[in-house]
């Protein structure tokens, strides 16, 4: 482990364009709940059952109260050192993109700035009625809130199961991924498209490609480093001893 952070720590020292692509593992040590698994449930839904159009329609007050539940829970906590590192990553390298598919906006809190929030930002809401977009970042927004200027139900400014992610972010996203030399992806199951076909993007147009997380992916063999552990501790290590 120690040989392949020292290898990829000198790929991306000799790189020009370096894209990052994160996922909700990168938050986990800050203590915001996964997706997948036991993590990602929440008094018995699934997250993922929540964050769809199909749930809203049909309970607007239950999505609310888990969007609540979460703006409440992530005010609470910070970024941490691979946030931090990355930060630091996009001051040594010339060019550099993090994308990520968080919504909880730690990565701006760490003070990453060429970033590309490809679901959305919790701590944004949009009107379903005039769409106008909002930023409040009040922890907890009450049952159903409405928009202040036309009285419409608000509902958070994210990218839901079955809809389209925003077509210029997301063409940003792919011209980033086709023009890097090296692409990182952390914590993230690789399995919610069209995020994870960024990677194989970058693949196909000959970026070296490295994922770092707690076990392996269906993206694993693609791999060129496949570094298993907290991002973290892994991470920060990427940035020492840059001089
Ligand atoms: C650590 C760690 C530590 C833990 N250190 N690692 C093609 C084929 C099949 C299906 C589709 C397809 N194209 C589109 C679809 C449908 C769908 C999809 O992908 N479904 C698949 C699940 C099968 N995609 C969509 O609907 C997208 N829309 C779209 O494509 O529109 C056009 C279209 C529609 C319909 C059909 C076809 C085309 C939209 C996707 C939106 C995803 N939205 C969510 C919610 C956002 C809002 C919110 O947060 O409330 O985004 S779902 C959820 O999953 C969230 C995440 O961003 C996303 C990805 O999850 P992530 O980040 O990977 O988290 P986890 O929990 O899965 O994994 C955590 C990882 O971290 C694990 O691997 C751990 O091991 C690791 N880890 N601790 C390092 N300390
Ligand atoms: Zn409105």
């Amino acid at each position: 482990m120690e040989e392949k952070i020292a290898e990829l720590r000198d790929v991306l020292k000799k790189a020009d364009r370096v894209a990052v692509m994160t996922g909700a593992g990168i938050s986990a040590e800050s203590g915001v709940p996964t997706f997948r698994g036991d993590e990602g449930l929440w008094r018995n839904y699934r997250a993922t059952d929540l964050a769809t159009p199909q749930a809203f329609a049909r309970d607007p007050e239950l999505v609310w109260e888990f969007y609540n539940w979460r703006r409440d829970l992530i005010s609470k906590v910070t970024y941490n050192p691979a946030h931090r590192a990355l930060v630091e990553l996009e001051r040594l390298v010339p060019d550099f993109t993090l994308i990520t598919q968080n919504v909880d906006g730690l990565h701006l809190l760490a003070g990453s700035q060429n970033l590309l929030e490809i679901h959305g930002n919790l701590w944004k809401v949009r009107c379903t009625k005039c769409h106008g977009i909002t930023l409040d970042r009040s922890p907890d927004l009450g049952n159903l809130p409405k928009c202040k200027s036309c009285g419409g139900l608000l509902r958070p400014h994210v990218v839901w199961f079955g809809e389209s992610l925003d077509p210029d972010i997301l063409q940003q996203a792919v011209d980033v991924s086709r023009n890097c030399q090296v692409m990182l992806v952390i914590g993230t199951s690789s399995v919610v498209q069209p995020a994870a076909s960024l990677a194989v993007e970058a693949k196909s147009a000959g970026a070296v490609l490295a994922e770092i997380n707690l076990e392996s992916t269906p993206h694993s063999r693609l791999m060129d480093f496949a570094l298993h552990g907290k991002a973290g501790d892994i991470v920060p290590r990427l940035v020492e001893d840059w001089a």
